[in-house]
């Protein structure tokens, strides 16, 4: 069961895997949803109508840099960054109005699959949306604006596919290599909540529903 470096294409038949102690890759888990309130066409079009009503915009870090991935939020808090440094507004600073509600099927997709990997009441009051055009990467970081570190935190993967870099509880820990697939869903919890993690460049490839791009929902209890 090990899906790690060289063995990055191996047990792809395998549904559920365990990556390390509290972390949970549930593959293909969005196209297995077909509930009326939760299913991929569903997703996508609330994932749709968000993009449609919000702009993507590429934030720049604390150092002064770009980031590479556009991120636009939904929910009741969104994650954004700049000089002054990282934090979770109420308001969309590109409109100084507040980010547009979590769609019903979002939250249900977050629950879900928390509860999968053993969290029972995840209720996500922020949706970081990320999207990688071709070349576009995510370097190493932590995920440690949020207050409370027992909560868990629910990704999915949509669109082009990427390499997902898994490392530890340093930035000069090892890193392991993760295919991240269309309708993919990890739940990052208990030991690996703060582990260093980034995503290698995207590469050309093309999906029919993404064209080009990759796009990656991070639901997280931020307050
Ligand atoms: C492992 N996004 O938005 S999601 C991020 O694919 C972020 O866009 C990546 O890292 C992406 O912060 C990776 C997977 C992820 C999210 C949070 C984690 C992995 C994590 C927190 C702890 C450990
Ligand atoms: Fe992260």
């Amino acid at each position: 069961m090990d899906l790690f470096e060289n063995d990055l294409f191996a047990s792809q038949d395998e549904q559920q895997v365990s990556i390390a102690d509290g972390a949970m890759l549930l593959r293909h888990f969005v196209q297995q949803q077909k509930n009326a309130s939760l299913n991929e066409a569903v997703l996508l079009a609330d994932l749709n109508y968000i993009l449609e009503n919000s702009s993507l915009r590429q934030m720049i870090t604390p150092g002064g840099f770009t980031m590479s991935v556009a991120m636009t939020n939904c929910g009741a808090l969104g994650w954004v960054s700049d000089r002054k440094g990282y934090r979770y507004t109420t308001l969309d600073p590109s409109t100084g109005l507040p980010w547009q509600p979590m769609p019903a099927s979002f939250l249900a997709l977050a629950s879900a699959t928390a509860a999968q990997a053993g969290y029972a009441d995840f209720v996500p009051d922020a949706c970081l949306i990320n999207q990688y055009q071709p070349a576009t990467r995510m370097s190493l970081h932590q995920d440690k604006d949020e207050q409370d570190f027992s909560q868990p935190i629910v990704s999915v993967s949509l669109g082009v596919p990427a390499i997902f870099l898994f490392g530890g509880a340093k930035r000069t820990d090892v890193t392991r290599k993760i295919l991240l697939q269309h309708g993919d869903v990890i739940v990052w919890g208990g030991k690996t909540r703060l582990n260093y993690h980034g995503v290698t460049p995207l590469k050309a490839d093309s999906h029919a529903a993404f064209g080009a791009c990759r796009v990656n929902l991070t639901f997280r209890k931020a307050a």
